[in-house]
């Protein structure tokens, strides 16, 4: 079975906050905040629940705005991302083990050191878009070196935005 993890993009006052992953897996780049599904939870509740972990954040409510599966041609086992946003939450964003939190203007985001595919995924983020698709990339990134796509399929869907994703 592949892994279903989530991942969540806080934004507040036309920013939008990421985190520079501290350790494991995609180490070394910006993204949003998630983690892994726990047996037995929703996938909405486990998007607030590493929301809190990472950040110190209480999301009041989560919208799922995409779903995307990686795969890796190396053959490493493939994710299931489950893509909320979020703009309604209490408290500060803080540092964690996992995560160094910076807020940044939407035309500063630093793309460059972020996944491959997210440069696909984030415009139709950032312009209220529901979104699903499929990327192949050669191998995980490493913090010194960027996944190559192999293959890639991202398509908008026209359901209205936070009812449940499937593919
Ligand atoms: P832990 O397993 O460390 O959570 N994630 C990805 N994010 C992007 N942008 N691209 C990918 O392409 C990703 N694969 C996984 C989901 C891993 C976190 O990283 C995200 C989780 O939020 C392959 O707990």
């Amino acid at each position: 079975m592949r892994k279903v993890l989530t991942l969540c993009m806080v934004m507040q006052d036309g920013k939008l906050l990421l985190g520079m992953k501290k350790r494991g897996f995609g180490m070394g780049r910006w993204n949003g905040f998630g983690g892994k599904v726990e047996e037995g939870e929703s996938i909405e509740k486990a998007a607030k629940r590493e929301v809190f972990e990472e950040l110190g954040l209480m999301a009041k409510s989560v919208e799922q705005r995409g779903l995307i599966r990686f795969d890796f041609e190396d053959g490493t086992r493939g994710v299931e991302v489950h893509i909320f946003a979020c703009d309604d939450f209490d408290g500060e964003a803080e540092e964690s083990e996992e995560m160094r939190p910076e807020w940044f203007d939407v035309d500063k985001i630093p793309i460059a050191r972020m996944w491959t595919a997210d440069a696909s995924r984030l415009p139709l983020f950032l312009s209220g878009k529901t979104f699903k698709g499929d990327f192949t990339y050669d191998r995980p990134s490493s913090s010194d070196r960027t996944s190559v796509i192999i293959r890639k399929n991202l398509v908008v869907i026209d359901d209205e935005p936070g009812r449940s994703i499937h593919v």
